[in-house]
């Protein structure tokens, strides 16, 4: 089964703050799989990179300020609708529009410290794993698939 990938992101205030277990627990809980995963510390150029849509917008600089402040706990899922379902689980980009239950509804307060980032198309995932891993994913078969797949 091939399935569907998408990047998920802890920030650093999110690796800060000790949520690195409770943010992949919601993940594997659900029935995703992990199929890539490190603690990093990209360059500045690298999450200017990695947010050049928004590269106009003003608060772009104090963005990747904090982007830089330390290490980021960069993830790939994969699994049926990974892209869409992992951006409902994460909640909306301002936490305070988030619902309680998803990540940013119920662990964060500010847009600016909103703790994890998540792929929001499956074209945009694919450069994204690309950028974040370029050494590749891994390939592995869940014991639990047949158990969550019909
Ligand atoms: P998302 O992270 O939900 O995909 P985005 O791609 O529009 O949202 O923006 C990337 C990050 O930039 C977002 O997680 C937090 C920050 N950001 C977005 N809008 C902002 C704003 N109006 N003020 C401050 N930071 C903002
Ligand atoms: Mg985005």
């Amino acid at each position: 089964m091939d399935l569907e990938r998408t990047y998920i992101m802890i920030k650093p205030d999110g690796v800060q703050r000790g949520l690195i277990g409770d943010i992949v627990k919601r993940f594997e809980q659900k029935g995703f799989k992990l199929v890539a995963a490190k603690l990093y510390s990209p360059s500045r150029a690298h999450f200017e990179k990695h947010y050049e849509d928004l590269k106009g917008k003003k608060f772009f600089p104090s963005m990747i300020d904090y982007m830089i402040t330390g290490p980021v706990f960069c993830m790939v899922w994969a699994g049926k609708g990974a892209v869409k379902t992992g951006r409902k689980m994460l909640g909306e980009t301002n936490p305070a529009d988030s619902l309680p239950g998803s990540i940013r509804g119920d662990f964060c307060i500010d847009i600016g410290r909103n703790i994890c980032h998540g792929s929001d198309t499956v074209e945009n995932a694919e450069k994204e794993i690309a950028l974040w891993f370029p050494e590749g994913t891994n390939a592995w078969t869940s014991h639990s698939q047949g158990w969550i797949y019909e």
